[in-house]
């Protein structure tokens, strides 16, 4: 079993999402973790202020050069920003037969943009055929899907419809906590509270890069995902300067007096 995973995302410099988010999910369940960077953001929890995407051949070229060592077999991707970055990572990991979590990342919760023009067609038509699950909030599955969700029906048409190009979760913050799954054509409701907090910035980055990690560690893909679930209810429920804690375990000690 290789016990690693890779994360094709963008840099949040406040640490809370995107691929320095990942890198302590995967190293909070035991996971070696590597990255392809896709994009640099300027940005804190309250705002975006300005994204600079990394040339698609070098994000393709990062991850030549980390499969060339690296014996992965399971990743995720979150912020992928263009259709031309998209269509480089569809291309790799098709060619390395790479079983990936795809996190359509759209906005940041604080509201500013992390992807361009034609993002979601290219999704569609080039990324989502190459995953083996997507993981999009409510509003990231009505964008893929078309449908309007205000309740757990609507997201189960949603489902459905994004499930004619992959499995899928509609995560569930906006769901009154409930995820909705529909994995080889099965609908499965995924319950949970709603934790009231505003430390939940890189939650769904979490989320996916956890079941990515569950995946590596050898648990199936439902297992994977229930279990990813309940890491990042602690991870927020631990949370603190608006993102959330993945070493909540660790306790964060100060100089003792
Ligand atoms: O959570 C979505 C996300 C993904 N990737 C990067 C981000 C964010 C949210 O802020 O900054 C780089």
């Amino acid at each position: 079993m290789v016990v690693m995973a890779i994360s094709v995302a963008g840099l949040d410099p406040s640490g809370g999402a995107g691929i320095l988010g990942d890198i302590k999910t995967f190293s909070a369940l035991g996971v070696y973790g590597a990255v392809a960077v896709t994009a640099l953001t300027s940005q804190n929890v309250k705002r975006v202020s300005g994204v600079l995407p990394v040339p698609p051949d070098f994000v393709g070229e990062q991850i030549d050069l980390v499969m060339e060592d690296l014996p992965l077999v399971h990743g995720k991707t979150g912020m992928l920003y263009s259709e031309d970055i998209i269509r480089v990572v569809a291309e790799k990991i098709r060619e390395y037969r790479l079983r990936m979590v795809v996190d359509p990342v759209m906005v940041a919760a604080s509201g500013g943009r992390l992807s361009s023009e034609g993002f979601v067609d290219a999704l569609k038509r080039y990324l989502l055929p190459e995953a083996l699950i997507v993981t999009p909030n409510v509003a990231e599955a009505e964008k893929l899907s078309g449908v309007r969700i205000s309740s757990v029906d609507d997201a189960r048409r949603a489902a459905r419809v994004i499930g004619d190009l992959c499995d899928v979760i509609i995560t569930g913050g906006h769901l009154g906590g409930k995820n909705i799954i529909l994995l080889d054509g099965e609908i499965s409701i995924l319950e949970g509270e709603l934790i009231e907090t505003s430390n939940t910035h890189g939650s769904g980055c979490s989320f996916s890069a956890a079941a990515a990690a569950y995946l590596s560690r050898g648990f199936d893909l439902h297992e994977s995902l229930k279990m990813a679930d309940a890491f990042v209810r602690e991870a927020i429920r631990h949370g603190r300067y608006g993102t959330l804690n993945q070493f909540w375990f660790l306790e964060e000690k100060e100089k003792p007096d």
